[in-house]
């Protein structure tokens, strides 16, 4: 085959309207892949294919999958985690289970989190779990974007758990809480009797606290470490989104499967409450529009910075920064 036609095929093959019934049928894989390889283009013949195919998919996704942020420091476990919890859920439940990674640290390090297969081997062949590995990346801004349309396409796919995995990263964080319907955070055993340094803001997202490593000689250490991390979450103020005994801290042990089963069991518990008081729709409808208001502000921003005098007096002000250096982010919703 000529080169030009094989383009003009794979071109053809990433239309939203050839891609729409692949990935509404649940089992094509490929196309699922290729739609987010869409959604995290920069091309802009790719990015109006990508807003087309979300348009498409979303009327006719049938119910929500329960999405569930896990962050963590690296070396806690987070990937051991989502491997042995992925296959407990893909086996015993029977459940189709989708992971991502949001890594605004890869494109420093060029790495990604996910990158590493050797420690999700197991899950990656499984035919109901899907992974992807999150790309190099540079701003948390397209960050956000691309993830919240992957989330869309996973969903449209009919996967009934998407877990997102971050690390504690700056306003990673913050970004994966503001778009999954539980944040659980992971932390390893402390050493001493201290909080890990873990940030209050961090800890008042927290849906669920797991201590993993809860095994072997770390075993006790685990145990108070979940002691000292449940005293300190009795201590945040009430949420209404929580039912008595949430926000909780449990041990856990990725490696050897231990507590994951009761973890889940919370986790069904939090979000069945949620979906009966409601709390679960008014949550992604605050999200929805939280973003929403992220993406007018940001259009709008860009639009500005086109227009030369606006751009020579924002120069003159110092550029387009904040006072701490960073690019502007959206502030989060009010929970
Ligand atoms: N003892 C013990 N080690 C674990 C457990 N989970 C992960 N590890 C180890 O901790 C290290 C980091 O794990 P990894 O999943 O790569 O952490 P990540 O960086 O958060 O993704 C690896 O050597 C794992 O084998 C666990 O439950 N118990
Ligand atoms: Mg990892």
């Amino acid at each position: 085959m000529p080169d030009s036609n094989r383009s003009r095929d794979v071109a053809a093959a990433l239309t939203a309207e050839a891609l729409a019934p692949k990935i509404l049928s649940g089992g094509d894989r490929r196309a699922l892949a290729r739609a987010i390889t869409l959604v995290e283009s920069g091309r802009s013949d790719h990015r109006a294919q990508a807003i087309d195919l979300i348009a498409l998919l979303k009327p006719q996704t049938q119910r929500p999958a329960l999405r569930i942020g896990l962050s963590g420091t690296p070396g806690v476990g987070k990937s051991t985690l989502i491997e042995s919890f992925g296959l407990m859920l893909t086996g015993q439940g029977g459940l189709r289970v989708a992971v991502l990674a949001v890594d605004p640290s890869s494109a420093r390090t060029g790495g990604s989190i996910l990158g590493d297969k050797t420690r999700m081997e197991r899950l990656s062949r499984d035919p109901l779990a899907f992974i992807r590995p999150s790309p190099s990346q540079t701003h948390l801004g397209g960050v956000a974007r691309r993830t919240r349309e992957a989330i869309a396409l996973v969903e449209a796919a009919g996967f009934d758990v998407i877990l997102i995995e971050t690390v504690g990263v700056g306003q990673s964080e913050t970004l994966v809480a503001d778009m999954t319907d539980l944040f659980i955070l992971l932390l390893a055993p402390a050493g001493g009797d201290e909080l890990q340094g873990v940030k209050r803001g961090i800890m008042e997202m927290a849906d669920m606290i797991l201590v993993n490593k809860a095994d072997g000689d770390l075993k006790s250490a685990a145990m108070r470490t979940v002691a000292d991390y449940a005293g300190a979450l009795h201590l945040l103020r009430k949420r209404p989104q929580d039912p008595e005994g949430f926000p909780k801290a449990m041990p856990v042990s990725a490696l050897d499967g231990i507590g994951l089963m009761q973890a889940w069991e919370d986790m069904q518990r939090l979000a069945g409450w949620r979906r009966e008081q409601g709390h679960f729709t008014r949550r992604r409808a605050e999200q929805d529009r939280h973003w929403f208001e992220a993406e007018v502000r940001e259009g709008l921003l860009a639009r500005l910075t086109q227009d030369s005098q606006i751009r020579a007096a924002m120069e003159a002000l110092g550029g387009n920064q904040s006072p701490q250096g960073r690019p502007r982010q959206a502030p989060p919703p009010r929970r």
